[in-house]
């Protein structure tokens, strides 16, 4: 393999763009040869973590498992793309010591809420309003900022694909070998 494997760590609050730029850097990392995983609720939650909720010890145990997965991926060199909320710094600083420093490149997916609430893609922030889901970040649940050692990337001007590229350029000299 001509890759060296790292997970990349998108953090930021439900509906800022995270899985979309995960699958528009996956296609860009592709068509160069590299091998690359996605994590997501939509294939962690539903199934190796379907018996956990959003209550902050069953996210901790959520992001725990997602860690120790990246760490099998990147055995087998292949590049993980994560889109996770993972709203604390305890919370993704588990996950960096689970899968390494080394290893582990942060990247804040920084779309201000009202932006998230405005595209609503889910209808999950309206629901959160009403009080119907309970603890949902940035309503009732907490969301910290990354403040060290991180890639800052906003949605509210750039483009996803425009993100991606970003990225992209930040990532390419850690992954050739
Ligand atoms: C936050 C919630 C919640 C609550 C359901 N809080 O936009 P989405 O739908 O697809 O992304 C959100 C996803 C968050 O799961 P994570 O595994 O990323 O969270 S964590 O890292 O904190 O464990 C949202 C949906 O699940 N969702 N309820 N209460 N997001």
């Amino acid at each position: 393999l001509n890759q060296r494997s790292i997970a990349i760590w998108m953090t930021g609050l439900s509906g800022s763009g995270k899985t979309t730029i995960a699958i528009a850097l996956e296609q860009l990392l592709n068509k160069k040869g590299f091998l690359t995983q996605v994590l997501d609720g939509d294939n962690v939650r539903t199934g190796i973590n379907n018996n956990l909720g959003f209550c902050e010890e069953d996210r901790t145990e959520n992001i725990r498992r997602i860690a120790e997965i990246n760490k099998l991926f990147i055995n087998c060199g292949i590049i993980t793309i994560n889109c996770f909320v993972s709203p604390t710094i305890a919370i993704r600083q588990q996950a960096k010591q689970i899968i390494g420093a080394n290893d582990f490149v942060e990247v804040f997916i920084n779309t201000p809420i009202e932006v998230c609430e405005k595209r609503d893609v889910k209808g999950l922030y309206a629901k959160a309003r009403k009080g119907e889901i309970k603890n949902f970040t940035g309503i009732d649940a907490p969301f910290e900022a990354p403040e060290t050692d991180f890639i800052n990337l906003t949605t509210a001007d750039t483009t996803p694909s425009e993100a991606a590229r970003l990225l992209l350029d930040h990532i390419l000299t850690k992954i050739i070998k």
